[in-house]
This record gives C-alpha cells, sequence and structure tokens, in this order.
C-alpha cells in the first residue's frame, strides 16, 4: 500500500472540523486510494472534543484511513505535514477592534507559520480558512521563508461554489453548466464574484450581465453577503459548505480542474492582474495537479477593474495593518 498522505487539521473540534474530517477520512479529498494519517490541532480546552470526533472517526472504520493523532502543539501537529488545513482562527468578539482582532490572529498564524516552515514536507500545501482568511495566509507565508509563497493559499471556493449556485438558479440551469465564473480580491464582503467571462449552458455570462441590475443589486451582493445570510436563517456560520469548498479546494489542486473550466483560490499574487505583488489575492486559477497556475489574458473592463481594485485596496490595508503590528 502506498505510504499514507500527512494532512494537519487545526481548529478539528470545531463546526467546520467536524464536517471536514470524515469526508477527508473516507478519502473525499485526496481520493479513494490515497491513505491519509490525521493529524489535529487544537487549543488544549478543546483537545478533548477533538478526541470524541477521533472516536467517532476509529468508528467509521474508513479504509483509507492510516491513523489520527492529536496536539496542542503547532511544532508537532505540522511535522511532515504533506496538506495543512489551517481552519482554526480567533472570532471576533464583542467590542473587539480590527487591530485587536489581526493581532490575535497574528499570535495563531505566525507560530503556525514557523511550525510549517520547520517541520512540514517539502511538499507541503496550505490552505487557510479562517478568517480573516487572505491575510492570515500572509502571515504564515511571511513566518515561513523557506516554503515557496504559492504554497500558501486562502479560501475563496466557498464564494465561488456560491456565485455558481446563484448563476445556475438565474439562468434556469444546473450548477454542472456554469463554467469559468471567477472570485477575485478578499474572502469579505468587498469580493467580486465576476461572470463576465463565464458561461452558462452555452450562454455568455456577459449576456446576462447585461441586466445591471441585477448584477449590481442582486447577484454581486448575494454572493458577496451570503455568509451573514446564512448565520441569520441557521443561527451559526456555514460549516458543511465551507468543510465542502475546503475539499474541493485541496482536491482540485493536487488531483487538477477541470478541463475547460476554472475555479477561484486566494493566491500569492506575482503582480498578475495589476493585483500588487506580495498579497493572497483572490485569482482566476487552474492547476494540472502539480500547483495552481493564474489564468492568463482575460479582459478585463472599467465595471470588473473597480471592483477588483476595491477589494484589492482592502487586502492592502490589511497587510499594512499587520505590517504595523510587526506581524509581517
Ligand atoms: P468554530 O469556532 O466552530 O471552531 C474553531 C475551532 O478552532 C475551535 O474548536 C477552536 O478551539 C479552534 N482554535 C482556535 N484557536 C486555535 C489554535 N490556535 N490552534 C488550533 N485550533 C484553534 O469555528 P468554525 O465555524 O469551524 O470556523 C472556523 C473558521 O473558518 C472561522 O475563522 C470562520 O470565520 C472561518 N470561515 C471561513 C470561510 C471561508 O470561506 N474562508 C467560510 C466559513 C467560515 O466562516
Amino acid at each position: 500500500m502506498t505510504e499514507p498522505v500527512n494532512v494537519t487539521v487545526t481548529g478539528a473540534a470545531g463546526q467546520i472540523g467536524y464536517a471536514l474530517l470524515f469526508r477527508i477520512a473516507a478519502g473525499e479529498m485526496l481520493g479513494a486510494d490515497v491513505p491519509v494519517r490525521l493529524r489535529l490541532l487544537e487549543i488544549p480546552q478543546a483537545v478533548g472534543a477533538a478526541e470524541g470526533t477521533a472516536m467517532e472517526l476509529d468508528d467509521c472504520a474508513f479504509p483509507t484511513l492510516a491513523g489520527i493523532d492529536i496536539f496542542d502543539d503547532p511544532k508537532k501537529a505540522f511535522d511532515g505535514a504533506n496538506v495543512a488545513l489551517l481552519v482554526g482562527a480567533r472570532p471576533r468578539g464583542p467590542g473587539m477592534e480590527r487591530a485587536d482582532l489581526l493581532e490575535a490572529n497574528g499570535s495563531i498564524f505566525g507560530p503556525q507559520g514557523r511550525a510549517i516552515n520547520s517541520g512540514a514536507a517539502d511538499d507541503v500545501k496550505v490552505l487557510v480558512v479562517g478568517n480573516p482568511a487572505n491575510t492570515n495566509a500572509l502571515i504564515a507565508t511571511a513566518n515561513a521563508p523557506d516554503v515557496p509563497p504559492e504554497r500558501f493559499t486562502a479560501m475563496t471556493r466557498l464564494d465561488h461554489n456560491r456565485a455558481l449556485s446563484q448563476l445556475a438558479a438565474r439562468a434556469d440551469a444546473r450548477v454542472g453548466d456554469v463554467r469559468r465564473v471567477t472570485i477575485w480580491g478578499n474572502h469579505s464582503a468587498s469580493q467580486y464574484p465576476d461572470i463576465f467571462h463565464a458561461e452558462v449552458a452555452g450562454t455568455p455570462g456577459a449576456s446576462l450581465a447585461e441586466d445591471r441590475d441585477w448584477l449590481e443589486n442582486d447577484f454581486i451582493p448575494t454572493v458577496a453577503k451570503r455568509g451573514a445570510a446564512i448565520i441569520e436563517a441557521r443561527g451559526a456560520s456555514s460549516a458543511a459548505s465551507a468543510a465542502n469548498a475546503a475539499i474541493s479546494h485541496v482536491r482540485d489542486w493536487v488531483r487538477g480542474t477541470p478541463q475547460g473550466d476554472w475555479t477561484s483560490a486566494g493566491v500569492w499574487s506575482l503582480g498578475e492582474y495589476g493585483v500588487p505583488e506580495g498579497i493572497v489575492s483572490s485569482f482566476p486559477v487552474t492547476s494540472s495537479g502539480s500547483g495552481w497556475e493564474i489564468v492568463p489574458d482575460l479582459d478585463i473592463d472599467d465595471f470588473s477593474r473597480a471592483r477588483i481594485d476595491a477589494s484589492v485596496a482592502e487586502l492592502l490595508e490589511e497587510r499594512e495593518a499587520v505590517r504595523s503590528l510587526g506581524l509581517l
């Protein structure tokens, strides 16, 4: 049997962790023929709950699950990690200022970046889910100088999937008939879901975008504010859909995106599409299994340009804020 892949998951006792771990263990992320060894990281107070989840994982008797270890020390949890899902983060508490939130997360993602740098496998691939995801990924990257920055990514796949679903509903088509949607920028309300290059069952997205009232006042805000709508309806934030997006992100990264389509991911910018170098911003991306590549040469009109620039400006502000806190 092939050597198991080490998958480290932080925040393992949280609600996304609970929706995620069983699917990873069942082979849905890396393939039904690929054994995985789970390495779970939690804060000391939540290790007991993570142990309970591990008992349930054992009780599923997944043939692909080669072992589970639980840690409260990042250095141990990331030792030998081939894939790292950074889900655990510090949520914004009552009365917490933005700088406090960024600082609290800096104290999580800085040490985790250093632990990845010193102990992860040479091929480590990192997905940051915990918010503010793009800037947390930037902090982790800055603390892992020996790991190529393109190995640190932030999750905008849930936003991408939300856009696919909304667009399919609008066109009265199936989600499987929608291709080439893009999320640009930050995983926040400033994100820009772009349908100008999309195709829905043969109809160009640009023709659907001709209804500017729908595009600006319905589609874009519905996708960008979907997380808040879920909280309002469910009384808790997105969990199963977030776990599903994380699985799809890593699966496509490792096994490749479908021919003729692309997905969206927060990746390290080298200046593509006028997005300044040195931030983790969402782009249209493909993978052939070895790494993400930003889709080149898309025409960006003034409507899209203004929205991409606005979301990128927010990312630059976040970078300045964490830089001034000494986190980069
Ligand atoms: P929960 O509060 O249910 O779980 C978070 C878990 O992380 C807790 O068990 C906590 O003990 C653990 N944790 C905290 N600090 C840790 C540390 N230093 N090391 C290891 N574990 C630690 O939150 P959940 O609903 O699971 O959401 C997790 C994160 O995902 C949040 O930051 C949330 O905002 C973010 N999300 C990101 C999304 C995205 O699309 N990028 C969408 C879903 C979600 O909102």
